[in-house]
């Protein structure tokens, strides 16, 4: 049961598989991957999508007649394989002209020339039936308070996603955006540093109905925070468009490891979110093969994350399906979250005669009660260790 197929909409960028291993101290150690062996392959491992930046598919700076050429040979590759192309993304930080940002740098010739890099690559993720386009500011910071207006940045950074949707309803594509937040790396410090600088940045924006959030496992760990409760969180506001799927070990660099080679425990909650949360979307896989890895190394490494993930949903739905969890849940009155605080009808004024609530209230009573939190935390990490 843990062999994926299409139907459980298992995702890869390009740039993931992709990914030469060069790092900032040492040259590649895999050759150039093409996208349509990329395609076939992910295919053949039963995945259902493919994901690119433009400068994945079309070698930044190719004349009209070779990003025709290369587009048109990712096409044949999609209708031989049925592969689909549910995301798209511009890549807005390789190039030396994006060092100080994109829709945020200083320059203003070069926020005008960013805009227009995504425009046409719009048009071409329409093409292709992606219904979402990502925002990854990689270079949208800065290293020195002194270098940037952070409120005018964000006057830009709002600017530039206004006239982007604009463009999106004007051309009447059916696409949203999910903006994807990292706190640090590539720039010391990154604008929309977590899920929640993202959503409020989101609350201001004109077209805010059409854009979303694109968390990555690994971004909201670097900054020490617990990813199942942001991603909860992002659901409750109807925000999770998307998702990047990695794993991560604590806060330093972004690892960018296989799926559940971070904190497992932490995806298992994660994976019971997604699968019973009512989160619809790909589940999209943004990591790196390790450095040390050949090719046939880059296979494996796709496949385990797909595994895992299937695994994770076996060990997730045996939990849930366990009677003694039940019982744990209900000591630990998980489930009475659920229940209004106020009963239906009930004002501040019933709660201020409810003589129960507070004078007849006995707070040592209640303090005395445990939660048992640890008896059914052990009893998820005993169902994930496959020992129940
Ligand atoms: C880059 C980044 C990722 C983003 C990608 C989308 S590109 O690899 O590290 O986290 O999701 O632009
Ligand atoms: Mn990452
Ligand atoms: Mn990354
Ligand atoms: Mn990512």
């Amino acid at each position: 049961t843990a062999t994926p197929s299409p139907a459980d909409k298992f995702t890869f960028g390009l740039w993931t598989v992709g990914w030469q291993a060069r790092d900032p101290f040492g040259d590649a150690t895999r050759p150039a991957l093409d996208p349509v062996e990329t395609v076939h392959r992910l295919a053949e491992l039963g995945a259902y999508g493919v994901t690119f930046h433009d400068d994945d598919l079309i070698p930044f700076g190719a004349g009209e007649d070779e990003r025709a050429k290369h587009i048109a040979r990712f096409r044949e590759a999609l209708d031989a394989t049925g592969l689909k192309v549910p995301m798209a993304t511009t890549n807005l930080f390789t190039h030396p002209v994006f060092k100080d940002g994109a829709f945020t740098s200083n320059d203003r010739d070069i926020r005008r020339y960013a805009l227009r890099k995504v425009m046409r690559n719009l048009d071409l993720a329409a093409e292709l039936g992606a219904d979402t386009y990502v925002f990854w500011g990689g270079r949208e910071g800065s290293e020195s308070e002194a270098a940037k207006d952070v409120r005018s940045a964000l006057d830009r950074y709002r600017e530039g996603l206004d006239m982007l949707a604009a463009y999106v309803t004007d051309r009447g594509y059916d696409i949203r955006f999910a903006l994807e937040p990292k706190p640090n790396e590539p720039r010391g410090d990154i604008l929309l540093p977590t899920i929640g600088h993202a959503l409020a940045f989101i609350s201001t924006l004109e077209h805010h109905e059409m854009v979303g959030v694109n968390p990555e496992v690994g971004h909201e760990q670097m900054a020490g925070l617990n990813f199942a409760h942001g991603i909860a969180q992002a659901l409750w506001q109807g925000k999770l468009f998307h998702l990047d799927l990695n794993g991560q070990r604590g806060p330093k660099f972004d690892q960018d490891l296989v799926f559940g080679h971070g904190d497992l425990l932490n995806a298992f909650f994660l994976v019971d979110l997604l699968e019973n949360g009512g989160y619809e979307g790909p589940r999209h896989f943004d990591y790196k093969p390790a450095r040390t890895e050949d090719i046939a190394g880059v296979w494996q490494s796709a496949a385990a994350n797909m595994r895992t993930y299937l695994l994770l949903k076996e060990r997730v739905a045996a939990f849930n399906a366990d009677p003694e969890v039940a019982r744990a849940r209900a000591a630990a009155r998980v489930e009475q979250m659920a229940t209004p605080t106020l009963a239906a009808g009930e004002t501040y004024a019933d709660l201020l005669a409810d003589r129960s609530a507070y004078e007849d209230f006995d707070p040592e009573e209640a303090a005395d009660r445990g939660l048992g939190a640890v008896r059914l935390t052990q009893l998820a990490v005993e169902h994930l260790m496959g020992a129940r």
